[in-house]
């Protein structure tokens, strides 16, 4: 494993000297410099799960313990354009939830002399995937499937983000309208697409599958990754911020999260008339009145029984395919996330 994330980091410094080497810009030595940072900063330094997951689907997919150096190499492009996705929607995520830490260190928009440069940022970094798609896969015989799921993801995550957003809405905010329904919702478009089908869809693809037919296989990867959300959602309050590298801000942000639709699912009268009054406020006093009626309610084993029963809907879901080799993947990826704490 440690050596597969090393060879996968060498490919990124491959991808990453060809951009800051690509020939349709005049690149400054300032502007080389700070692209070269901006980079490092958002793009390698996360789990990469969602990344390698693509050389591991590959794998199991061809049902090949050694791909060969092409092969590798390619899967390992592929899962570094979703990286970059992500670090492009976590930019912008950031400064729209105005987080404060993001893996272990301040969110990008709030290192010094970055700010707002932020938003380019982003835009830069939705632009390389595309600048690494043309370079390596052009002329390949799934080369227009690849441009055209990663479009089609990149639409559906940020349309989940405008629900997650505007339902926090100053002068708006009305926690009945925080519903399981609109949870879910929120959380498969702006997650579960990108998060979980997009590295099987782009394995799939490189196999020389037709997406398709493989709706099946998308809906369990979609209910995985709903699933994976509510994981995020429980661990911004839960979670400890030095493991998760992050600082929660749902309840300050007047989020949907799963937690308070829970809570609002399980609150008498006077129990919501304190998640009316603190609920979406930033002071800290707020915020703790709701986390004490969040374990008044026991949340944490309301938690612990969901995270249960998803685990094992989706192994009997998983084990109703009839492909092993796609159950392989299925699995690989469920063992992944199964009761993380990060
Ligand atoms: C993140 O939702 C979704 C995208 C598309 C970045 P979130 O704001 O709950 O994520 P995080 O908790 O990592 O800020
Ligand atoms: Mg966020
Ligand atoms: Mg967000
Ligand atoms: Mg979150």
């Amino acid at each position: 494993m440690a050596d597969l994330k090393s060879k996968f980091l060498e490919v990124y410094s491959v991808l990453k000297s060809e951009l800051l080497n690509d020939p349709a810009f005049e690149f400054s030595e300032e502007a080389t410099n700070w692209i070269n940072k901006m980079l490092d900063y958002n793009v390698r330094g996360g789990k990469l799960n969602r990344g390698l997951s693509v050389i591991d689907s590959y794998r199991l997919l061809k049902g090949e313990e050694e791909l060969s150096e092409e092969e590798f190499f390619l899967a390992s492009a592929l899962g570094w354009c979703i990286e970059w996705l992500q670090a492009y929607f976590l930019v912008l995520d950031d400064i729209m939830d105005n987080s404060v830490t993001r893996r272990g260190h301040p969110c990008w928009f709030r290192v010094p002399k970055v700010g707002l440069i932020a938003t380019n940022d982003g835009v830069v970094l939705r632009n390389h995937t595309a600048r690494i798609l043309k370079k390596h896969f052009k002329g390949k015989p799934y080369y227009v499937d690849l441009l055209d799921l990663f479009n089609e993801v990149e639409f559906q995550t940020a349309s989940g983000q405008v629900i997650d957003l505007i339902s926090t809405l100053e002068g708006e905010k009305d926690l009945s309208k925080f519903t399981m329904s609109l949870h879910r919702r929120i959380v498969k478009y702006k997650t579960a697409y990108y998060s979980f089908y997009l590295p099987v869809a782009c394995a799939l693809l490189i196999a020389g599958e037709n997406l398709d037919s493989h709706i099946d296989v998308k809906n369990i990867l979609v209910d995985m990754g709903i699933y994976f959300q509510v994981q995020d959602d429980y661990l911004d309050c839960f979670g400890d911020p030095e493991t998760i590298g992050k600082i929660g801000t749902d309840i300050e942000d007047f989020k949907c999260s799963w937690l308070v639709v829970k809570a609002m699912e399980l609150s008498n009268e006077e129990q919501k008339k304190v998640l009316y009054e603190n609920y979406g406020k930033p002071d800290p006093e707020n915020v703790a009145k709701v986390k004490a009626l969040y374990k008044k309610l026991d949340l944490q084993g309301v938690f612990a029984e969901y995270e249960k029963k998803s685990y094992e809907k989706l192994v009997f879901s998983i084990e109703a395919h009839p492909s092993k080799a796609i159950q392989a993947v299925l699995r690989s990826f469920l063992a992944k996330i199964y009761k993380r704490q990060k």
